[in-house]
């Protein structure tokens, strides 16, 4: 740890170390992992409001349907035009886009950024001792690339036609066919943002990786990293190689939404008792299930880092490490792997046979495995916690018993 300290004390860490830098490249376009961090955390915490927001707004037309919103009636009507809020009501077009954008803004733009763009920039150059992060110009790209995704996500809601509506799956045919007679419509810009959040993370992925690797202070062996880096590890190569497949696959619908192909358009397709005019010969399944290998993945880039900051605060409050280090290791190792093997859980109703169900039903029983052993010893770890805060302790000076061994 006195490696670590040496080597944290000499980083050109934080924007005050930059004062010759004018005020836009050291707040703006910053390659310092701290302020991009934060840039991450500020414009998710945006994003995270935005979804709860359109999620509020469902809610509402729930409990009183076809009736006018109030106060914000008014903004849709005149931000959106009256096809989507006539007189201040919600239509089922903007109903369904709700729907779509909030599952997409929840997770792609407010979960995913926060748990690994600001946590993972703003404490894995810290926690193992290194100046910044591997990469820091990526970095920079990578938190940018985010911003551009969620400028075209947002101006989704704008255009004719309005934003996605096929929910946050987007699930082909449907996914083709809505908002067809719109050459670019929502759902369009829709996968046009995933492209571009999935290049994000990639980004981000890549430089977390090799910052993990390869900047660990000297004596900070692979058992002594913190918990939480060893989440951000597992969670950066879930998104290094779940997310690639979404990616691929999104602009491969893009291109039957936009000039005709029919990757996952099935012959003979019909639509309000009308034949569609597409090629057909895709595959709909093909799409569900490139969609889902990123989605369940997806789940633990959620939780891990989450875990990991759990993980943190218990050791802190404690004053002792966390009980079952190794196995919190080896288990968050295992979750990443075992989530490879889940995704069409998703899929039980789509006819895929019960031999492959009972494979899926298999390892999702097993990925439960770890992730108890996770739980457990987090909830082990309370276990002979030293009570009091952080306060009461500091100012008992020599009679505080919070530097002692556990037990
Ligand atoms: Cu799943």
């Amino acid at each position: 740890m006195t490696n670590t300290a040496q080597r944290a004390s000499h980083a050109p860490a934080g924007p005050e170390h930059h004062p010759h830098l004018p005020f836009w490249r050291r707040y703006i376009f910053s390659t310092d992992h701290k302020v991009v961090g934060i840039q991450y955390g500020i414009t998710a915490l945006v994003f995270l409001f935005i979804g709860y927001g359109l999620m509020a707004l469902m809610r509402w037309q729930l409990a009183y349907p076809g009736q006018p919103i109030p106060v914000f009636g008014k903004w849709l009507l005149w931000a959106l035009g009256p096809d989507m809020a006539g007189q201040g009501i919600m239509s089922p077009d903007l109903y369904n886009s709700f729907g779509a954008m909030h599952g997409t803004i929840m997770v792609f733009l407010a979960v995913v950024p926060l748990a690994a763009g600001a946590f993972g920039n703003y404490l894995v150059p810290l926690q193992i001792g290194a100046p910044d992060m591997a990469f820091p110009k990526l970095n920079m790209a990578s938190y940018w690339v985010y911003f551009l995704g969620g400028v075209v996500m947002l101006i989704s809601f704008f255009i004719p036609g309005g934003a996605a509506k096929s929910g946050w799956t987007s699930y082909s045919p449907l996914a083709t066919i809505t908002d067809a007679a719109y050459l670019i419509n929502g759902q369009s810009l829709w996968l046009i943002g995933m492209v571009l959040l999935i290049t994000s993370s990639l980004l981000g992925s890549v430089n977390i990786i090799t910052t993990i690797i390869q900047l660990r202070a000297e004596g900070m062996g692979w058992l002594r990293l913190p918990f939480l880096v060893w989440a951000q590890l597992v969670t950066a190569f879930l998104l290094l190689l779940a997310f690639p497949p979404l990616e691929a696959a999104g602009i491969m619908q893009l291109v039957d939404n936009l000039f005709g192909s029919s990757f996952f358009l099935p012959t003979g397709l019909v639509v309000g008792g009308q034949p569609l005019d597409v090629s057909g010969g895709g595959s709909p399944l093909l799409w569900q299930h490139l969609f889902w290998f990123l989605a369940h993945p997806e789940v633990y880039v959620l939780i891990l880092p989450a875990l990991g900051i759990v993980a943190e605060i218990i050791a802190n409050n404690t004053r002792k490490p966390i009980f079952g280090y190794k196995s919190l290791v080896y288990s968050a190792m295992a979750i990443g792997f075992i989530s490879f093997l889940v995704w069409a859980h998703h899929m039980y109703l789509t006819g895929m046979g019960t031999r492959i169900s009972t494979f899926f039903q298999t390892t999702t029983m097993m990925i439960s495995i770890p992730s108890v052993i996770i739980l457990t010893s987090l909830m082990l770890s309370l276990w002979g916690g030293r009570s009091g805060s952080t306060r009461r302790c500091f100012s008992r000076s020599r009679s505080c018993r919070c530097s002692g061994s556990a037990g």
